[in-house]
């Protein structure tokens, strides 16, 4: 008897450890080199946060990512005399072979030390560190459990891509400001570092513009919206809504502080019919218009020949630059129908003017303007592939949509490239096969599993080793026509997110979907405590 309990102490008392060895292996994404070590290290209220003046606001951005589960604060110091139970946090310029978002991340029994070239690596340092503590830490309250174990590891990583992108449309069916800052935190959990933020459509204009108040007056709003896939009929509710210039600010600082970079998109010269139901006078036909009711492409779109579209769109874009300081102005460009120009005597006077052979080349010089202005303003133009039409803007930064031809062409002419194919980065689409649909609720269509998503790789074959360097990085879209409120897109998003940060961080030969798949488990573990509505795992 006496040995039984004995050995149920015995196993009781290595659980824990098996527990937690295993644990180590369940980072998201998997890190580039990963020792499991023995033991263990204990956070405690006596554990104490060591920085210097330069890590002291990643020291208390530590803090408050662990406080809310564990109850207490660990207490920051710069004293660095103590060399037991301490977390230290260093920046180190002689790790830069890293870049500036890798790190080292070394767990002992004693210590805790975060290492990393510069701020967004310790930042990344932080997010595995967090991850190492298993589920519980992701509680917004106290949690029951009073033990916060790391695992012992020595951790060195850094990320295969510098475009680590998620898309959002709030535009189809808007987003309120909450739910972008948990999707921008999801964004920060999965070490993705660009947030695309579609501000405008034909179905509603989400940005505070001061020149321009009837944007959010009028193009913010539409009286209804269609059911289903354009049925025919429709719901007879209005919906819109938008943000201000203070909402935007904030989330930029929000973003800002987890190091991610949000891109603005202003569509033109397609997509916008709900700034021509505000102001006609910059469309071809002159209106009336009102914002779109239901989903697709329309005809109508900004006149190519008439100056007030461009004052229009300078004075509009002065305002975006002034609230977003990231480099990319994302400018849309795609799916510009060009039956309207091809009626418009003003267009058509512009293409004879400018010696245009056509209205593709009207596109072209459209988009060449705003690129030339934002190049001044000392930003990058960045738009969907049909920028390619009719020749590309000499600054120009191409986002790959349908397929990747377009990027293969843009990197093989000295483009920058990010790769966002609607055939693997489209998560608008169902992600299980038709048979299993019964379930889902009412998806764009196409099929793309989690696995297919986990397989893209965005370096095409096709390019050569300099060429290759043009490929930014990779995004998945979220285009929201059938995506309704906040959790059908946390539905659809996740798990698909966590394939593509393993897309843009992992190194492809180290990429395994079994080993994936099984980290998944764990992972999604996190992602009930962070109240996420993730699509279940088979
Ligand atoms: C194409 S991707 C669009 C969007 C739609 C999406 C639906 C792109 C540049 N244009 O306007 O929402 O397909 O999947």
């Amino acid at each position: 008897m006496k040995h039984l309990i004995k050995l149920t102490i015995l196993v009781m008392a290595l659980i824990p450890l098996f527990a937690f060895s295993e644990n180590t292996g369940s980072i998201v994404p998997k890190p580039v080199r990963l020792q499991p070590k023995e033991g263990r290290f204990q956070i405690t209220d006596q554990t104490v946060i060591v920085v210097n003046t330069e890590t002291q606001s990643l020291g208390k951005r530590l803090q408050s990512m662990l406080s809310p589960a564990m109850g207490f604060d660990c207490r920051l110091t710069d004293q660095s005399g103590q060399n037991e139970n301490i977390i230290a946090l260093k920046l180190d310029k002689d790790l830069h072979h890293l870049g500036t978002e890798g790190y080292t991340l070394s767990v002992k029994p004693e210590k805790i030390v975060i290492q990393a070239p510069d701020e967004p690596g310790l930042f990344y340092g932080l997010v595995s560190l967090k991850q190492l503590l298993g589920p519980d830490i992701y509680r917004s309250q106290k949690a029951p459990s009073a033990a916060w174990y790391v695992p012992c590891v020595e951790i060195e990583d850094a990320p295969k891509f510098r475009w680590r992108g998620m898309h959002l449309d709030v535009c189809r069916h808007f987003m309120p400001v909450e739910f972008v800052k948990k999707y921008i935190d999801l964004l920060a959990l999965h070490k993705l570092n660009t947030f695309h933020w579609h501000l405008t459509e034909d179905q509603g204009w989400r940005v505070e513009i001061k020149k321009y108040p009837k944007l959010t007056e009028i193009s913010a709003w539409r009286k209804e919206t269609v059911i289903g896939r354009n049925s025919g009929q429709y719901d007879g509710t209005p919906h819109g809504g938008f943000y201000t210039q203070d909402q935007i600010r904030d989330v930029v600082e929000y973003a800002k502080q987890r190091y991610i970079t949000v891109v603005p998109e202003i569509e033109m010269p397609g997509h916008s019919v709900a700034v021509l139901a505000a102001y006609p006078q910059l469309s071809c036909t002159g209106g009336p218009f009102e914002v779109y009711t239901r989903w697709g492409v329309s005809d109508d779109v900004f006149c190519a020949g008439n100056d007030q579209v461009f004052e229009f769109l300078k004075d509009v874009l002065a305002e975006v630059m002034d609230l977003f300081p990231g480099e990319y102005i994302h400018i849309g460009g795609d799916e510009c129908p060009k039956t309207r120009w091809k009626d418009c005597p003003k267009c058509q006077k512009h293409i004879k003017a400018e010696g245009l052979k056509d209205e593709h080349e009207l596109q072209s010089w459209f988009i060449k303007q705003i690129d030339g202005f934002l190049t001044e303003h000392g930003r990058r133009l960045i738009g969907w592939d049909e920028i390619l039409e009719g020749g590309l803007a000499p600054g120009a930064t191409v986002m790959s949509w349908r397929g990747e031809d377009g990027g293969i062409k843009a990197a093989q002419a000295g483009h920058d490239v990010v790769m966002a194919p609607n055939s693997h980065m489209y998560f608008d689409h169902y992600q299980v096969p038709e048979n299993e649909r019964d379930a889902e609720p009412l998806a764009f269509g196409g099929f793309t599993s989690l696995e297919k998503v986990y397989g893209y790789n965005p370096v095409p074959a096709a390019l050569t080793q300099q060429q290759q360097k043009h490929i930014l990085g990779a995004q998945a879209q979220v285009w929201t026509e059938y995506i309704l409120d906040a959790s059908h897109v946390e539905y659809m998003a996740l798990p698909r997110m966590c394939a593509l940060a393993e897309v843009v961080w992992t190194p492809a030969e180290q990429k395994d979907y079994d080993d994936f798949y099984n980290r998944l488990e764990e992972h999604t573990r996190r992602l009930k405590m962070l109240d996420v509505n993730f699509h279940p795992l088979k």
